[in-house]
């Protein structure tokens, strides 16, 4: 059985939870917070980020290698194409969305999310990256009408946790939301996913987390 760790607020923990639940496989969940200092959180994620995942195996943490894992472990239903070249383009989707749309966007969080500061200065330069990546991210992306094509995979599990963050931070950043602004419209899509019972789960328990956090 594998055992995801990590916890419902975080946008990598729900890819790699969408995954196994898209696959319909067991797993339990526990709740493990980041900058863990604990010998045994270490072991299993050196910069205690999450999710981590322990299984039969060992522990592994990093999103895309679970969801990689995943799909070799466990191919059907699949989440990736089974043609070598197309499996490759949705992961290259995948990866774009986490490196260089959700982890730019991620330093305006302290401030966007968290009650923090971002200095103009950063949110300058974060402006200026994030603009430029989005631009890369239109010419990849298809919403046709899964992000990386006709049919739902892993590509979606990065899109539907992020886009909305991406979104909502650079909204509440500068006044606009920059995926909108670009003509991407975000919204429409992450209402169709929003449909599958694997988003539902994964944006009720979010939810649920929000509410016990508040
Ligand atoms: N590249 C990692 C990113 C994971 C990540 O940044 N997770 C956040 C929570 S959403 C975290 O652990 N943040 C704490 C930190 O960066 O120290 C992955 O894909 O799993």
């Amino acid at each position: 059985m594998i055992t995801l760790c990590g916890f419902p607020l975080s946008n990598y923990y729900n890819k790699v939870k969408m995954a196994l639940l898209e696959k319909g496989l067991p797993f339990t969940e526990e709740r493990v917070k980041t900058h863990s200092d604990d010998e045994a959180v270490l072991a299993a994620s050196p910069l205690a980020k999450v999710p981590f995942i322990r299984t039969e195996h060992g522990a592994m943490c990093e999103s895309q290698a679970i969801v990689d894992y995943l799909e070799k472990a466990y191919p059907t239903p699949p989440l990736l194409p089974a043609d070598p070249w197309a499996a490759a383009k949705v992961r290259e989707l995948g990866i774009f969305i986490d490196l260089h749309l959700e982890l730019v966007a991620r330093e305006l969080y302290p401030q966007a999310f968290f009650g923090g500061t971002v200095s103009d200065g950063n949110k300058a330069r974060v402006r200026k990256l994030i603009e430029r990546n989005i631009a890369g991210f239109k010419r990849l992306a298809k919403f046709a009408p899964y992000v990386a094509g006709e049919q739902f995979t892993q590509a979606d599990c990065a899109a539907f946790v992020s886009l909305p963050l991406v979104a909502m931070a650079t909204k509440i950043s500068y006044g606009e939301d920059l995926l909108a602004a670009a003509g991407i419209d975000w919204k429409s899509y992450v209402k169709l996913v929003g449909e599958r019972p694997s988003a539902q789960k994964v944006t009720a328990d979010r939810k649920a987390d929000t509410t016990a956090a508040v």
